[in-house]
């Protein structure tokens, strides 16, 4: 229970507000017992955002663009409803994504993107998670292809790389993008996440990646065990980590 109200009643009220573009009254919902005063979120109504505990994105946000997206399926939404509802989210993670003022040594090289496909929320959600508890990331946008993906990875000398996709299409292209990795002197790490792995189990083995996250939480973990590239120690400590950014965030 949050604020007297049930998590299914924020769920509900979260949904209704994300589609009626009410972004002040969402990040209301969203900030649950800490909002306080005034609510606004900035290059909207010029007032600030209220302090939303990054848990809350992945616990209640995240749900409730799943919901809409299953309204949209049993056609009880409209496709133009859904894009207004996640612009509204978009706007909303876009006002919390301010940097964290911790960082951490030694990190892992992480490199980040939504591998040929626009659905860019989840990527955003990951990177303003990994950001805040530290994490450095090279954040290489949405609708990347798997050759401008592989010359990034390449250039950057990366030791881990997060890829996001959303469409089952998409997703099928992490085994071209492995293909291309194989061929580094020693390729990153690949992890994915994103709505096919979560239908279908066993998905992230079949299309080559190393390991799969259910949620932008997991990447914390997924993260924290990368071997790191001759860093002493590095990935013990950071596991030991692990546990302690988990609670940092809740
Ligand atoms: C919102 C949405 C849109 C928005 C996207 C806005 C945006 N900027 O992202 C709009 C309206 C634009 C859109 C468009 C389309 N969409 Co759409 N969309 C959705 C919807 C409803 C929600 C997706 C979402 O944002 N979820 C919230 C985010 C935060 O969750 P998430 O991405 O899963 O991320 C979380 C975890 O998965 C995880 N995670 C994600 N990535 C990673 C990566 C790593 C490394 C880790 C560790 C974790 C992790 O952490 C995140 C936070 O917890 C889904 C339904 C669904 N069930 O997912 C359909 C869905 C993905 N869309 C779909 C389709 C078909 C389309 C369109 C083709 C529709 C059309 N006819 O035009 C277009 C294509 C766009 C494109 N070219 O990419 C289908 C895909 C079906 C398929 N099998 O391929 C879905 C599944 C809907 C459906 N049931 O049919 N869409």
């Amino acid at each position: 229970m949050q604020n007297g109200r049930g998590a299914g009643q924020d769920l509900t009220d979260l949904e209704r507000a994300l589609l009626s573009t009410d972004r002040v009254t969402a990040a209301r919902i969203l900030a649950g017992p800490f909002a306080s005063g005034v609510v606004g979120v900035p290059g909207l109504d010029g007032s600030r955002v209220p302090p939303i505990p990054v848990s809350r994105v992945d616990n209640l946000l995240v749900p409730a663009l799943r919901s809409i997206g299953n309204a949209w399926g049993a056609g009880r939404v409209a496709l133009s409803q859904v894009y207004q509802a996640a612009r509204a989210a978009e706007d909303i993670v876009g006002a919390i994504e301010a940097e964290s003022q911790l960082r951490r040594h030694p990190a892992p090289r992480i490199g980040l993107a939504t591998l040929e496909d626009h659905h860019s929320l989840g990527k955003r959600i990951v990177s303003m998670t990994l950001r805040a508890v530290g994490y450095p990331i090279r954040d290489y946008g949405a609708g990347v292809s798997v050759e401008a993906l592989a010359e990034h990875a390449a250039e950057d000398e990366l030791d881990v790389l997060l890829v996001s996709t959303l469409m089952l299409r998409s997703c099928m292209r992490v085994e071209a993008l492995r293909k291309e990795l194989d061929a580094f002197a020693r390729r990153p790490r690949i992890v994915v996440g994103g709505a096919p792995y979560l239908f279908d189990g066993g998905l992230w083995r079949e299309v080559g990646a190393d390991a799969m996250g259910r949620s932008a939480a997991d990447s914390i973990d997924l993260v924290a065990e990368t071997p790191l590239a001759g860093a002493a120690g590095g990935t013990g400590d950071a596991a030991d980590h692990a546990g302690r950014d988990r609670r940092r965030l809740a």
